[in-house]
């Protein structure tokens, strides 16, 4: 019933706001910037050589009536400005927050009732959903479903972020008393590794947090359950990391039996470099380095792969030879969070090594898959946008973008590079704007979705409240209160939310993947909940690629063992001391935006609406 209040308040406040903006562009048709210059058809991201072979543009899109409002009646900049600019006010930011808080708990509410034990919720039907027993092959099942509640697991920090210490408590007994890992399925390294070890790591550390910022979130007579049972999912997953001659991981695992014998010699660089974050924290928090050593070695050997001339990483990986089997660099799918745990096992752990790994990448990202003008909000050209190249010539591959690249603009104000972020984060944005949500694929010379299913993910709410909290700018508050509104109108379903199974015709599939409760209520929450103890200083947290808190505090830069690369250069390798850490709040370590532009648009009007027109919005 509070539920229902708060969506209706919502929607009579946004009829408000658009209405009122009806009336003044039509009350002030000058307030329309003018153009100066007719935009270029998307081929000028291509060079003269791509535009000649073959990627021609073209025509065709349709306009959405729900975004009519945001045109305006004159199709002017000027509405840009009205939209957008200006305070937010503060009690629809409250509304926004407890919607947000809502929708967690009706997807949350709705997996507990209808689904536990099993791993996911089915919307639609209302039933739980484990393993694909029937079909081993079925790998978007069976990578992620281990028969082991992964949604409970996975939902754990949330609940703490919300301040529900009760059912946080009661959840984190469940998961003492119910979920063993002792079981017949075969998963993915990497996902049970992000989903699973992260979110038991996470929720070890709030539980045994002496300072309890989110309220009681201490469990009686905790005798650090969760921490053992991440060493044990931990112990079974080792066995991806023996028998392969580069030491990058075998992709996939059976908990009970090791790789299977008929297993796949192939991985994905993001699969096979993404764990030391988790597998980091695990060997310092138990003073044991094998699951630091393996998953550093992982790293280091993809790192030696990287091709000469570009610097580049390609997308799949032979383990066994080391030969490139996917040639594509880019920043979204197989290659995403390699990028992002460079600069992150870095702000946990400090070894300088991993920071100058992500600086060489970053240079090369740079160099050779950024295209557009070269500063975001200056200039001429068309907008900046990474694309994907062969690693080895920096060639274009295709002219499509993937929803997960939307979590780039987020690393890079952890970077400090928070004007690119701005120009990316309104490109994903304008997509969203467009379809209500993020196609799979983008193809940004078609303007068309290439892959147009919407799993709930993450990535740009994520990018969106990380920007928030780097700028303040409210711009980012209408942005969260845009997704909040189109998860609630199109993905709702009778016991949960929904994957889109198509983004323009807007059809449902029967599937809540866990990373909508552990990543994308989350982030919204947090981006309208202002006092929440995440932002205030003195915390430092840091976000796995699951969206899992960590804390990030001295006992993960010291490590009780000397040195797992015992090398003569690792040796000399410098450290950072624990009080050289940067702040991870964004505080203070970023290239801030200045203060004087704090309520004006992040992006210049004239920019926002070549990227709307970009991707076929106007
Ligand atoms: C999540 O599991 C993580 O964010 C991962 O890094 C990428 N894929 C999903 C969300 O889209």
């Amino acid at each position: 019933m509070r539920w229902r209040s708060v969506v209706l308040g919502l929607v009579v406040l946004r009829l408000g706001l658009h209405a009122l903006l009806w009336l003044l562009s039509g009350l002030a048709p000058g307030l329309g910037l003018r153009f100066p210059w007719a935009l270029p058809p998307p081929s000028r991201w291509l060079g003269r050589a791509e535009a000649e072979s073959g990627f021609a543009p073209t025509a065709g899109r349709c306009w959405g009536p729900h975004w009519a409002a945001l045109r305006g009646r004159n199709g002017g900049g000027g509405e840009y400005e009205q939209r957008y600019s200006g305070a937010f006010p503060g009690p629809l930011r409250a509304q926004l927050r407890d919607a947000a808080r809502g929708m967690f708990a009706f997807g949350y509410d709705g997996y507990m009732h209808h689904a536990f034990p099993h791993d996911e919720l089915d919307p639609i039907h209302c039933r739980g959903r484990g393993p694909d027993r029937r079909d081993p092959s079925n790998l978007n099942i069976n990578d992620v479903l281990g028969n082991y509640s992964l949604t409970l697991i996975d939902a754990l920090d949330t609940l703490a972020v919300m301040g529900n210490s009760s059912e946080f408590q009661k959840a984190v007994k469940l998961v003492i008393d119910t979920v063993s890992f002792d079981k017949d399925s075969t998963v993915q390294v990497f996902e049970a590794t992000i989903r699973i070890l992260g979110s038991l790591l996470s929720a070890h550390i709030i539980i045994t947090d002496t300072k309890q910022p989110f309220g009681d979130m201490a469990i009686k007579d905790y005798d650090n359950e969760l921490l053992h049972m991440a060493r044990d999912l931990a112990v079974r997953l080792l066995p991806a990391f023996e028998n392969t001659k580069t030491g990058i991981p075998y992709p996939r695992v059976n908990l009970k039996n090791g790789v299977p014998p008929d297993s796949n010699n192939e991985t994905c660089t993001a699969g096979a470099g993404s764990l030391l974050v988790e597998f980091g924290m695990l060997s310092r928090l138990l003073g044991d380095s094998t699951f630091e050593w393996v998953a550093r070695r992982a790293v280091k050997a993809l790192w030696n792969l990287r091709s000469n001339d570009t610097g580049l990483l390609g997308n799949v990986v032979n383990i066994q030879t080391g030969h490139w089997v996917g040639k594509q660099s880019g920043l979204g799918a197989g290659s995403d969070s390699f990028y992002e745990y460079l600069l992150k096992s870095y702000i946990l752990f400090g070894e300088k090594e991993d920071l100058e790994m992500f600086n060489d990448a970053y240079r090369s990202i740079q160099n050779h898959l950024r295209r557009g003008r070269e500063a975001c909000n200056e200039g001429e050209g068309d907008p900046p946008l990474y694309v994907n190249v062969n690693m080895f010539n920096g060639q274009l591959m295709n002219t499509w973008i993937d929803s997960l690249q939307a979590f780039f603009p987020g690393l890079q104000v952890l970077k400090g590079d928070v004007e690119d972020a701005i120009c990316l984060h309104a490109f994903y944005y304008a997509i969203w704007k467009r379809y209500g949500a993020l196609p799979e694929r983008y193809n940004w010379q078609l303007q068309a979705p290439d892959v147009p299913f919407y799993p709930l993910r993450p990535e740009l709410v994520e990018s969106t409240y990380l920007l928030y909290q780097a700028t303040k700018n409210p711009f980012y508050l209408h942005v969260g209160m845009d997704i909040l509104e189109s998860l609630e109108k199109y993905t709702k379903a009778k016991c949960g939310y929904a994957t889109l199974h198509h983004v323009v015709e807007k059809s449902k599939e029967d599937r809540m993947e866990s990373f909508f409760l552990s990543e994308t209520c989350k982030y919204l929450y947090l981006l309208f909940d202002e006092e929440n103890p995440v932002h205030k200083s003195g915390n430092k947290y840091l976000f796995t690629t699951e969206g899992h808190i960590v804390s990030v505090d001295k006992r993960f830069r010291d490590s009780v063992w000397q040195d797992i690369f015992p090398e003569e250069e690792e040796k000399n390798a410098p450290k950072l001391k624990p009080n050289e850490v940067k702040a991870v709040n964004l505080s203070s370590n970023c290239n801030r935006v200045p203060d004087e532009r704090r309520y004006l648009l992040p992006l210049k009007s004239i920019y926002m609406r070549q990227i709307d027109q970009m991707v076929g919005l106007i």
